[in-house]
């Protein structure tokens, strides 16, 4: 089936609370729904979330490298030919949110064509994953709150704090008072969005040894080579590369030169396409992966939660779905549903979601 059209829309729907870290915070989720036409009239979707902070994409450039560069390169070929998708995009370089999503509704028009769940296309490994929630910057006692709020409500019992503050002091506290309310039998794991230096950062997990972490995820900045590799020798807690393992090429670098040993897998950046590329790279050299979070919205949650599952060792641990549920409202007929702290892949053909039309006329912002 031949691809006729591609749509980049925007659209932009309120956080109830914004969510806040080392590199930045997000109040509106001014995201990028993007819709590939087949030619018998069925529609991929997927939704690229703006990150200036860590790819220097914005809602605007989204769009306009789709318009103006992918959709005239993409327009005309099959949905079988993702291949020279991907190879006709790769000669742009950057813009992963903008790629990903291309990717992403072409795999669900695929799907949707077939009558196939794209979950089951990738690998049917499983149809759910256990559901790591994100706790961003607040006071000790928020951040204590709304992680009971998530155990409480949606049965989650991982949780992803957000470290890397100023002083190194502030995030050890949240830390500690996470685990003292949540007690021993939660998962915490840190991410410091490149805030720390190394010193700080060795400083910062020497004083929270006592706390069982089970991963530290981007405590300092990719540039800070020597610096990065001695950290990860001073600590026996696995060393997660995030933003700085966006491809292929820069996962091999991190892992062989010594600066991570883990690896986060987000596929609102790699789409389903280059996510599997890292995949089986992580699984060839024997390194963990963890799926990872865009901040995004529902549609791009499905989009984790179909890939996560796909595959034995992305739903092996649990994947950071949740923070769509800070959002005020979102684009699904029916909204994603956590219980139990798991999520399911939704059983329809494609990713298995529907955009509301009245919502989407409502949140976008080009009408
Ligand atoms: C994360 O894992 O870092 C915050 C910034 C970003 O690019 O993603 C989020 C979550
Ligand atoms: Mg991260």
């Amino acid at each position: 089936m031949k691809i006729v059209r591609i749509e980049a829309i925007p659209f932009a729907v309120p956080y109830r609370k914004p969510l806040r870290f080392a590199s930045g915070e997000v109040h509106t989720a001014d995201h990028v729904l993007v819709r590939v036409h087949g030619e018998d009239g069925l529609v991929g979707v997927a939704e690229a979330p703006p990150r200036p902070f860590t790819y220097g994409e914005t809602q605007e450039s989204i769009i306009a490298v789709i318009d103006r560069i992918f959709a005239p390169e993409l327009v005309g070929l099959t949905v079988f030919e993702r291949e020279v998708m991907a190879a006709r995009m790769d000669r742009t370089v950057g813009n992963p949110t903008a790629k990903a999503a291309v990717d992403m509704a072409v795999w669900d028009l695929l799907g949707r064509s077939l009558d196939v769940p794209v979950s089951q296309l990738l690998g049917g490994y499983t149809d759910r994953m256990s559901v790591s929630h994100m706790v961003g910057f607040a006071p000790d006692a928020e951040m204590v709150a709304e992680a009971e709020r998530m155990r409480d409500t949606y049965g989650i019992t991982t949780f992803k704090v957000k470290v890397g503050r100023r002083p190194v002091s502030l995030d050890v506290g949240a830390c500690r008072a996470l685990r003292e309310a949540l007690g021993p039998d939660v998962d915490l794991y840190v991410d410091g969005n490149r805030g720390w230096k190394p010193s700080e950062a060795a400083r910062a997990l020497h004083a929270m040894a006592d706390l069982d972490l089970t991963l530290s995820e981007e405590l300092c900045p990719a540039d800070d080579v020597l610096g990065r590799r001695w950290l990860v020798s001073q600590t026996p807690i696995p060393t997660v590369a995030d933003e700085s393992a966006t491809r292929p090429g820069e996962v091999t670098r991190e892992l062989l030169g010594g600066s991570a040993n883990m690896i986060s897998i987000k596929t609102a950046r790699t789409g389903f396409t280059g996510s599997q590329r890292v995949l089986h790279l992580c699984e060839g050299l024997g390194t963990e992966v963890v799926m990872g979070n865009q901040i995004d919205g529902q549609v791009g949650t499905a989009c984790s939660v179909v890939f996560g599952a796909a595959h034995r060792s992305t739903s092996g641990r649990a994947g950071e779905l949740s923070n769509f549920l800070d959002m005020s409202d979102d684009l699904l007929t029916e909204p994603l549903q956590i219980t139990g702290g798991e999520m399911h892949v939704r059983p329809g053909p494609g990713i298995g979601i529907e955009i509301d039309p009245d919502k989407l006329a409502h949140y976008r912002q080009d009408a």
